[in-house]
């Protein structure tokens, strides 16, 4: 077993992390507290092919592999989860799940421009009746001629307000159940489509959260992904890809704020001496440590399988809930060790707290991990 990096992986690990702190830390806790989205930022990070990772040289992708896409989802995301949950859906779930399934023609018209820097996606799979039990989809997509009439209304969009391309699953033959179920590739601006309000989060606030609602609009034929019938399978396929990178972003997050923690116990004095020196907080950070490293470990592994081509399901719904739990405990004991500036904004520990909780509820609560875990377990 070799643990040890590239000196590709490790160079975009560092063009990753100069980025984050040079372009993404001024400025982040006032997007967060304006909800701001950090747009010009973004644009930078496709210029740096950080949208386009994973995606194949031959539509103008970096050809890079999973470890590499972790790593720089970790950079990022220590510093501002609101730029790399743009990254991860734009990696995992769309460019991937295109090129993965979409046919060459869909590819060369909406993948290539999304790998160019040019486009951005979104995932559109959540309804307000159908998140986890995504089986339930009341958006409908019924067959008319050389198209389908898509009707319905989409929950909890990332990407929403700033995309330019939206896969969207719906019903085509709701009788079937799961396998009437297909995905789509529908533009922004076509008639009957329309997006609602931003939703007012807790966390990750420079990510704008919208409803999406579909009236009579006109999809062509040749924007269905896959076999009829296929778009069920296809959100599954994507979701078990999905989890690596919003695993990799709570580990970010976690590993944020043990940093920020250590920093500042080697700081702040109490009792005549340095907290680090104090056991109530050493005891805190080996936890902290601990716990990250293990989440990272469970990281590396999902997307070593991945790279293999081997089955990765078990192992990514395993990262992803480890992850996530671990982030919220790390942030939360990140805010206990700072004692009240953790509660204040300017030392980020609180904002990374409330970027934690998301990654246990997005692309798949922490409870529809252990249903993936333990079903994978029972097959
Ligand atoms: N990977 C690949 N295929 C999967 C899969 C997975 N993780 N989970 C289910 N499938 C396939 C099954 O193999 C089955 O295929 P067949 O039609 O060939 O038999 C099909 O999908 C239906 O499976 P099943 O009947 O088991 O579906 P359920 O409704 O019972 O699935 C879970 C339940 C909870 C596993 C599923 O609904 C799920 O993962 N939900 C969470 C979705 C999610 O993360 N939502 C957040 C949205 S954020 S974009």
């Amino acid at each position: 077993m070799d643990f040890s990096f590239t000196e590709e992986q490790l160079m975009i690990k560092q063009a990753a992390r100069d980025f984050a702190r040079t372009e993404l830390l001024p400025g982040v806790i006032e997007r967060d507290d304006n909800e701001v989205e950090p747009v010009e930022q973004i644009k930078k990070m496709q210029e740096m092919g950080f949208m386009s990772m994973m995606a194949d040289p031959k539509y103008g992708g970096e050809g890079m592999d999973t470890i590499s896409y972790v790593l720089a989802m970790e950079e990022i995301s220590k510093i501002d989860a609101s730029a790399s949950v743009v990254m991860s859906i734009q990696n995992s779930l769309v460019n991937w799940g295109l090129e993965t399934y979409a046919s060459e023609e869909l590819n060369q018209k909406y993948l290539v421009p999304m790998v160019k820097g040019e486009a951005i996606g979104a995932f559109a799979l959540s309804e307000p009746e159908a998140g986890s039990d995504a089986t339930k989809q009341r958006t409908t997509a019924i067959e008319k001629d050389d198209h389908y009439l898509l009707n319905g209304t989409k929950n909890w969009i990332s990407n929403a307000s700033i995309a330019d391309y939206f896969i969207v699953i719906a019903h085509t033959h709701p009788e079937k159940g799961h396998r009437g179920i297909n995905a789509f590739i529908v533009e922004k601006g076509c008639k009957g489509f329309e997006i609602g309000p931003k939703e007012n989060k807790m966390g990750l606030r420079g990510s704008h959260t919208h409803s999406l609602m579909f009236t009579d609009v006109k999809i062509p034929k040749e924007n269905r992904i896959g076999e009829d019938g296929f778009g069920f399978k296809f959100s599954m396929i994507v979701l078990n890809g999905g989890r690596i990178g919003i695993a990799a972003q709570a580990l970010g997050i976690a590993q944020g704020a043990l940093d920020l923690s250590i920093q500042y116990s080697k700081e702040r004095k109490a009792f005549g001496k340095l907290i680090s020196e104090h056991q109530a907080i050493a005891f805190k950070l080996a936890e902290m440590e601990v716990r990250t490293e293990a989440a990272r470990n469970m990281i590396y592994k999902a997307a070593w399988l991945k790279d293999q081509h081997k089955d990765y399901n078990l192992a990514s719904a395993s990262a992803k809930y480890i992850a996530a739990e671990t982030a919220m405990y790390v942030t939360t004991e990140a805010v206990q060790i700072h004692g009240g500036y953790g509660y204040v904004k300017e030392y980020h520990v609180e904002r990374l707290m409330r970027e934690a909780k998301l990654t246990q509820i997005y692309e798949g609560t922490s409870e529809i991990q252990q249903i993936v875990i333990s079903r994978e377990l029972l097959k």
